[in-house]
Parts: C-alpha cells; sequence; structure tokens
C-alpha cells in the first residue's frame, strides 16, 4: 500500500510508470533500467527494489562462512583494471603450494566453513591438470566442503591450452569434486570496454556459453558485473540484459553480484565509485533481474557500511566470512580482510533483516531471529 502511494505521488512520469510496472510484476525494459541509472531519485529507486526483494526473500538476509583462496596472482592476462595479477618475474608474483592451501581448507572446515571460493591468476605454467587436482585434493581431504571454483576466464583458458570443449573440462571438474563456478571475470560484455580494459581473456560470449554449459551440466553459478570503470549506463544495461536472457533459457544463475570498481594500483586509473552509484546499482539489478533470486551486496567492494544499507535497497545477501581477499585489497579497498560471523549477524540485524547462515546453494543452516 505505502509503494502503491509513492508511486502514484511520484511527479516523473517515466519513473511513475516505471514505479506501475513494479507493481504490476511487470518485466522492465532496457530502456526503463537506462532511465533509472540517470535518474537522482535514489530513494525511490531503492524502494521499488526493496519491494521486490521482499516478495522474494521476505525479510531474511544471507551470509555464508567461507574461505575465499586466491592461489597465485601470476597471471597471462594483465586486465588494465587489475591491480591483482602481475607476470612471473615481478616481486610481488606469488604461487601457494597445495598443502599451503589444504591447510587453508582445513583451518575454514574447523571453524565451520561450509564453502572455499578459488580465484585467482592465469599462470603460464599451470596445466588442466593443476586446476583439477586441486579441486580433487580438496574433496578428498574435506568431502563436507563445497569447492566454488574457476570462473570462465579459468575454464576458457583450461579449453584453449589443451584443445579441448567446454564441456568436455566442465565435466572433468565436476567428477573430481566441483559444485558451483563463481561469477568473476565477466567484467562488462560490451566490446567496446572489453578492447580497453580486458581485450585478452574470455570474451562476453566465452562467458556465457560456459556458464550455459556448466548449467546444462548441472553445475549452478553465480554472475558479476564490474561496474564504474569506463563502461557507459547503457553498457550496464547490456550486460544486465545478457545475463537475463541466459537465465530465462536456463535458470541456472543462483545470484547476481554488481562489483564496484576498485582503482589503486591499476594502469586503468580512474576513481572510486560513489556510495550513491552503488546503491542505485544494486536497487537496479533487483528490479531488472526479475529472474535472480539473489542480489548479492558484497562487503569487500562496497564497504561494509554501504552493503548495510543495500539490505534495504533490493540486496539480500553479503557474501561471506571470506577470511582472505587478495584481488579487491590489490586495488585499494579499505575493507577488512575478513570478517566474523557474529559480525556479518549484527550488520543484518542492525539493518532490520533476520540473517540466515546459508550454503552455497541458498539453503537454510541457520537462522539467528
Ligand atoms: O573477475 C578485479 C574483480 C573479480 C578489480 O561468485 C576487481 O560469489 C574491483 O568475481 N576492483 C573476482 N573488482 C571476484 C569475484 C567474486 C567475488 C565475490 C563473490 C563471487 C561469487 C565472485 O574481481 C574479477 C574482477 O571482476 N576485480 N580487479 C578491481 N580493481
Ligand atoms: Fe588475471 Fe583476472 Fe586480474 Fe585479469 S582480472 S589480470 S584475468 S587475475
Amino acid at each position: 500500500m505505502e509503494l502503491e502511494v509513492l508511486v502514484k505521488n511520484q511527479k516523473n512520469r517515466k519513473l511513475r510508470e516505471i514505479g506501475q510496472k513494479v507493481l504490476e510484476d511487470r518485466r522492465l525494459s532496457p530502456e526503463d533500467a537506462i532511465e533509472l541509472f540517470y535518474s537522482n531519485q535514489l530513494a525511490y529507486i531503492g524502494a521499488l527494489a526493496e519491494w521486490v526483494n521482499r516478495k522474494k526473500n521476505g525479510m531474511f538476509a544471507y551470509f555464508i562462512v567461507n574461505r575465499q583462496i586466491n592461489p597465485t596472482n601470476i597471471c597471462v592476462y594483465q586486465c588494465d583494471f587489475c591491480a591483482f595479477g602481475v607476470v612471473k618475474s615481478d616481486p610481488k608474483a606469488y604461487e601457494m603450494s597445495v598443502e599451503e592451501i589444504l591447510e587453508k581448507v582445513k583451518q575454514t572446515y574447523l571453524q565451520g566453513g561450509r564453502e572455499v571460493h578459488i580465484v585467482g591468476g592465469v599462470p603460464p605454467h599451470w596445466r588442466v591438470e593443476d586446476y583439477v587436482s586441486l579441486v580433487r585434493k580438496i574433496k578428498e581431504r574435506f568431502p563436507e566442503v563445497v569447492v566454488k571454483a574457476w570462473t570462465a576466464v579459468e575454464i576458457h583458458h583450461m579449453a584453449k591450452i589443451s584443445k579441448r570443449s567446454y564441456e568436455d573440462i566442465l565435466l572433468e571438474l565436476k567428477e573430481a569434486g566441483l559444485s558451483a563456478i563463481p561469477g568473476g571475470g565477466a567484467e562488462i560484455f560490451s566490446e567496446r570496454v572489453r578492447k580497453i580494459i580486458a581485450p585478452y581473456k574470455a570474451n562476453a560470449e566465452e562467458y556465457l556459453e560456459i556458464h550455459r554449459t556448466a548449467h546444462k551440466l548441472g553445475i549452478p553459478s553465480n554472475a558479476t558485473m564490474l561496474y564504474g570503470h569506463v563502461e557507459t549506463y547503457e553498457e550496464r544495461v547490456e550486460h544486465m540484459l545478457r545475463l537475463r536472457e541466459l537465465q530465462d533459457e536456463t535458470g541456472g544463475f543462483q545470484v547476481f553480484i554488481p562489483l564496484a570498481y576498485w582503482p589503486e594500483g591499476t594502469r586503468l586509473g580512474g576513481k572510486r565509485t560513489s556510495s550513491v552509484d552503488d546503491l542505485k546499482t544494486i536497487a537496479i539489478s533487483r528490479l531488472f533481474l526479475d529472474n535472480f533470486a539473489h542480489i548479492k551486496a558484497y562487503w569487500i567492494t562496497l564497504g561494509e557500511r554501504v552493503a548495510q544499507i543495500a539490505l534495504n535497497m533490493g540486496a539480500d545477501d553479503l557474501d561471506g566470512t571470506i577470511e582472505e581477499e587478495r584481488i579487491v585489497h590489490a586495488a585499494g579497498t579499505k575493507s577488512p580482510y575478513k570478517q566474523t560471523k557474529e559480525k556479518l549477524i549484527k550488520l543484518i540485524k542492525e539493518a532490520g533483516k533476520i540473517p540466515v547462515e546459508r550454503d552455497t546453494f541458498y539453503n537454510s543452516v541457520a537462522i539467528y531471529s
């Protein structure tokens, strides 16, 4: 009822029509989403998005006890927006041993962790077996831990160096114990933007084809969008449209994660996104991606304060305890490296939501009401 009044009283005709569509559960067009990006009525957009979120997720907001592992920062692709990936000869280059990684998984397991999220650089000397055997070894030692690993960029690279199909590679990873694919590597699908920021790695079609194949094989995946660099609002919407179309086709995406760009130490440079842009992007993604169940406010890129507000503007998930994150920290994020479970519960409760500890697949593990 309250939202109906807000929509009725909206003076801007286009925004009023968009609000009416939301109230009537009608799908927003790309033009609607672009209109919202150009609008500065954050409170209105946020209220619409939160209304949609509550219809989907009620008062629940999710988090997970997990660990991110970035096994190496050595990377052949050298994307200009990335301060993490370095060449092998760089003094900052590192590569964790398998034993080191297993020790990290063990710590997570002992703390009740449910998931390891593995993503890193793409080193020139790694073979397909290196990616597969890491998954296998983790699952052999810790069968209860879910392995969410290797982005479309890494899977494309494995296919390229071995001249095998995506399906073949994904089946081998699945057999080794891979349960889900993280959303990294999407950046912005626009060819114009990719030429500037990431000309060498998997392109938009390849990213989408890998996720399509994974979904077909019963491997769920996440989707991301790196925003706030050289892309236009129109390109953000085109990116989300392509994800929405694939989700209509497969239903295999679990969550959408807008990733705010951090510029420090990157070749691309630029400025940090504003909090208003961050919240608007979360809210518009909630409104536009009507076939995605969840929108993640990733506290590493947003900072915990903005992530907490996002829980009232369309987002329903904070990701997890993380423990150790190197990619966005290399680019200057001021967020801590990890969060305690208690802190995530507190952030969610302060936002007026009910914290739900989840597993990788959004099954509830515990509710902290
Ligand atoms: O693909 C790289 C991004 C991604 C920067 O699937 C940067 O649940 C900001 O995808 N500023 C990897 N971002 C991380 C990722 C992710 C994170 C959390 C959860 C999930 C999930 C996926 O990090 C890369 C790239 O888009 N990134 N450099 C930067 N300077
Ligand atoms: Fe390598 Fe990924 Fe960084 Fe690109 S974004 S340089 S692929 S680690």
